[in-house]
């Protein structure tokens, strides 16, 4: 299977799987909250969080079946952020995912409350049952720490945080590199920890899988500040050259675009190689990390 059908294959799952969740909770929360929260979480991203947490399982050898809701879960934050960054308190955006952000179709106050939701009830579902009894507590357990140590105050809202005091000022790599590692990358290290803790990964493969979550993680914001600088609203969903008009410290703007697109190349290399004796059950997410650095070269 290409990586193209691959991942517009676990896309589909994983959108079945929200509009299901989506549908558990109609007639229990105001209407006009989950069409805000449907909103977001329906719009069309690439779902490479939830992918993530279900490649990384399937890299140890788990059924990734049970574990789709718990990549859900992952989704569920991935648009909280997105929402709250578009916000007129934060970046102040029009367009996300090539459509009018939620603040502009709901309004501020519902915008803020679908986040909250979004975010609150992902915490709902990895320590809910709809996983069945496929994971044991204690994995679950630690599984939500991760994610939770990765969405707040020491990770991503701390990235933000780092982000909105850097505006402005002349950044340096060392700091470029502790927003975007909070920022980003946090969550994306944590899907595929997760992933492999749900799939019920020994501690060896744990730590090789970590260290290809944190390259691709940062990776991942390389390739959207190279895309922000050099792209087109078509190609990213979103306005165009937004970061270098708010002053905001990216890779291009500390390394240049191909000192950025080098440190593209040496990432993807020790993505790689931390996924060295592996073997064939790791492909997707070897794939997967080609894909994020290529895109944006
Ligand atoms: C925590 C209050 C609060 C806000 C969240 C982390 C964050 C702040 C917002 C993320 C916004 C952002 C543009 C981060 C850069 C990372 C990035 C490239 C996000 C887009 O992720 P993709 O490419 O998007 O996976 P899709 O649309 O495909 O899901």
């Amino acid at each position: 299977m290409t990586i193209e059908r691959y991942l517009a294959a676990r896309a589909g799952e994983i959108d079945a799987s929200i509009a299901d969740l989506l549908e558990s909770y109609r007639g229990r929360v105001e209407p006009r909250l989950l069409e805000a929260m449907h909103y977001s979480l329906t719009s069309p991203g690439k779902r490479i969080r939830p992918i993530l947490v279900l490649a990384a399982a399937e890299a140890v050898g788990a059924d990734r079946g049970p574990l789709r809701p718990y990549a859900c879960a992952l989704e569920m934050i991935h648009a909280y952020s997105l929402v709250h960054d578009d916000l007129p308190a934060m970046d102040d955006d029009d367009l996300r995912r090539g459509r009018p952000t939620n603040h502009k179709v709901f309004g501020e106050g519902m915008a803020i409350l679908a986040g909250d939701a979004l975010l609150t009830e992902a915490f709902a579902v990895m320590s809910g049952d709809r996983g069945g009894s496929s994971v044991s507590g204690d994995r679950r357990v630690h599984a939500i720490r991760e994610l939770a140590v990765a969405a707040g105050a020491e990770g991503m809202v701390g990235g933000q945080a780092g982000d909105i005091l850097a505006e402005g000022v002349a950044a340096d790599l060392a700091l470029v590199e502790s927003i975007h590692r909070r920022k980003t990358g946090a969550l994306l290290r944590a899907a595929v920890r997760i992933g492999a803790l749900l799939g019920g990964s020994d501690a060896p493969r744990l730590e090789r899988l970590t260290a290809f979550g944190e390259a691709i993680g940062l990776a991942f914001q390389v390739a959207d500040d190279l895309l922000d600088e050099t792209g087109n609203t078509q190609a990213t969903g979103k306005s165009a050259q937004r970061d270098r008009a708010r002053g905001k410290s990216t890779y291009p703007s500390v390394l240049g675009v191909d000192g950025a697109r080098a440190m593209l190349r040496g990432l993807l290399d020790k993505a790689l190689a931390a996924l060295d004796g592996l073997g064939e059950p790791a492909e997707p997410l070897r794939d997967i990390a080609r894909m994020i650095v290529t895109r944006a070269l």
